[in-house]
């Protein structure tokens, strides 16, 4: 058994008309996402951080969140794209950023027009924009600085979730596209479509679009695709799944006395084996 090889992201998206990505914080979580079929991975600063026990706001460094993207991509056959954040600081920063990134094997960052420290786009506050030029210069660095063709460089703008209006979303989308961006990011917490809608709308698809529907959950696969985007992340869906399954067994496996009161609904044994690709392991055994 070698290390298993992955496509670039942008050789995925290249082969589908919309690109399936699901939110992970470790390797497992990114196998069981592939399992399930999504085409990418989502390395998510939420994810990673709530991982950790601590808040999604630029507490963790660079290194942290790439030993965490580094670790899912090292198992699977899928490509991880890594949320970024700002860039983790300035131009030089998002230039390292890319370097270390692209060394480790990711071959898709995402990072976003706020001002560094950032905060999770859903806390009420703290949601700051950094300056359109100054994002769109940190996008020209980040192509700048990338060794490959390959590296798909997305970027996220956070003007809805600052409380500015679609005309401003667009605006500053353009930029980044015109920077260089490989696809633009709209991020809305809006509890409808609606405003995301509005974007595609008046975007002209000089890049593809990503979206990521966590507070408008209804918005069906096929109906995100007819609307144009090309790319969309179920961010947080895994971590919000495995917080409900680990404090239903844990409570119920105290409570009982014993476990067999939820041996029927957990993975077995074998399950997790499989996961580890144990088999394949054994035959690198001399
Ligand atoms: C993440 O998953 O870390 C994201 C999406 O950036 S959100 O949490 O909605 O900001
Ligand atoms: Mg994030």
């Amino acid at each position: 058994m070698q290390r298993v090889s992955y496509p670039s992201f942008r050789t995925v998206l290249g082969e589908h008309e919309i690109v399936r990505v699901a939110g992970a914080n470790h390797a497992l979580g990114g196998l069981l996402a592939e399992e399930a079929g999504f085409q990418a991975v989502w390395s998510s600063s939420l994810e990673v951080s709530a991982s950790r026990g601590v808040p999604d706001a630029s507490i963790l460094s660079m290194a942290e969140y790439l030993e965490s993207a580094a670790n899912i991509q090292k198992v699977l056959r899928i490509p991880v794209v890594a949320d970024c954040d700002t860039g983790y600081g300035g131009n030089l920063n998002v230039a390292h950023m890319v370097h270390e990134f692209e060394d480790a094997g990711i071959t898709a960052v995402c990072i976003e027009d706020k001002l560094f420290p950032k905060m999770n786009s859903f806390v009420a506050g703290g949601q700051t924009l950094l300056d359109t030029a100054e994002f769109a210069s940190k996008i020209v660095t980040a192509k700048r600085a990338q060794s490959t063709d390959d590296m798909f460089v997305i970027a996220r703008t956070e003007a809805l979730i600052s409380g500015l209006d679609v005309a401003a979303a667009l605006e500053r989308c353009r930029a980044y596209a015109d920077s260089g961006a490989d696809a633009v990011l709209v991020h809305s917490k809006a509890k409808s479509r609606d405003q995301v809608l509005g974007f595609l709308e008046g975007w002209d698809f000089r890049c593809p679009v990503v979206i990521v529907p966590t507070t408008y959950p209804d918005w069906h696969i096929d109906e995100i695709k007819a609307a144009g985007v090309s790319v969309v992340i179920y961010a947080n869906q895994g971590l919000r799944a495995t917080v409900t399954a680990l404090r239903d067994t844990y409570r119920a496996v105290y409570r009982h006395g014993d476990s067999t009161v939820v041996e029927d609904s957990i993975a077995s044994v074998q399950d997790i084996f499989d996961l580890q690709r144990l088999p394949e392991w054994q035959k690198l055994d001399a």
